[in-house]
């Protein structure tokens, strides 16, 4: 394949037994689509021993750079800061994956090659077998359904971690998203919907976590309790407010 330079980008909350199976898988499957692969891992003050198993990785993966953020910042505002660091390396395609590994090399390799192929600005990793508690499914589809009516066609999987963007359309994305943003993916499928970006959607496969830490997880639960938790509720009425600031509200600029 002709790209010269690949960039993954990686937020990474308290993934320290999944991450160095994950960026060896990364490393193995990507590294023949380009001529120079970078992995760039941004730590968000994991309290866990990730900082240091990205450390020790670093001197066997040449291809891997890792960012401390300063403060513990969330999911959102970490992918943020990962993809602007993935676009200062001068890349021809930049791939977002979350740190938890939930999907296989070869699937993050077939949304590369589908970039190429396609001419596509973006390609989604749409996911299928996901296994999540009720309340998040509710929470999704009404997030699907704002959006796909707000961008005018339906969206499929609109939050989704795996994506693949040409730098240009990246950076005019990058451009209206707080920096500090609670759902920067959602803002980004909506946006390339109304800016009539070429959206590819590719059906990949939705693994568990890989590590057991289930503080990695966004709602720090390692089983489905029946109702939701304070913390996504919390999130979910936050991310509602943003959603109408950021995206959807008359004037926004998304
Ligand atoms: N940067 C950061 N990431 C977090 C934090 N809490 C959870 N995450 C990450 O958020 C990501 C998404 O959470 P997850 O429950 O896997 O959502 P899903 O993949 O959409 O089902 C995971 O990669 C978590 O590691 C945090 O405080 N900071
Ligand atoms: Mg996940």
């Amino acid at each position: 394949m002709d790209l010269d330079r690949l960039a993954v980008v990686m937020p990474a909350y308290n993934e320290a037994e999944g991450l160095p199976g994950f960026l060896e898988e990364l490393e193995r499957t990507l590294s023949p689509l380009a001529r120079h692969l970078d992995l760039v891992v941004v730590d968000d003050r994991s309290t866990d021993a990730t900082a240091a198993v990205l450390h020790d990785l670093s001197g066997r993966l040449p291809a891997l750079t890792v960012i401390e953020a300063e403060a513990n910042r969330g999911h959102g505002p970490t992918a943020l800061a990962a993809y602007r660091a993935g676009l200062e390396l001068g890349p021809d395609l930049v791939v977002h994956v979350d740190g938890d590994g939930q999907f296989h090399g070869i699937d993050v390799a077939r949304a590369v090659r589908a970039t190429v192929s396609t001419g596509a600005d973006v390609v989604h990793g749409v996911r299928r077998g996901r296994e999540d508690p009720w309340f998040r499914r509710v929470l999704t589809g009404i997030v699907g359904i704002v959006v796909g009516f707000a961008a005018g066609r339906r969206v499929p999987d609109v939050n989704t971690p795996l994506r693949v963007y040409r730098p240009a359309a990246l950076a005019e994305l990058l451009e209206f998203v707080p920096d500090d943003a609670l759902v920067p993916h959602v803002h980004f499928s909506l946006a390339e919907a109304r800016r009539g970006f070429r959206v590819r959607y590719l059906e990949v496969a939705s693994l568990p976590r890989r590590g057991s830490n289930p503080n990695g997880t966004m709602w720090g639960v390692d089983r489905p309790p029946i109702l939701p938790p304070a913390r996504l509720r919390r999130f979910a009425r936050h991310a509602a407010a943003e959603l109408w600031r950021v995206s959807l509200r008359p004037g926004a600029d998304g």
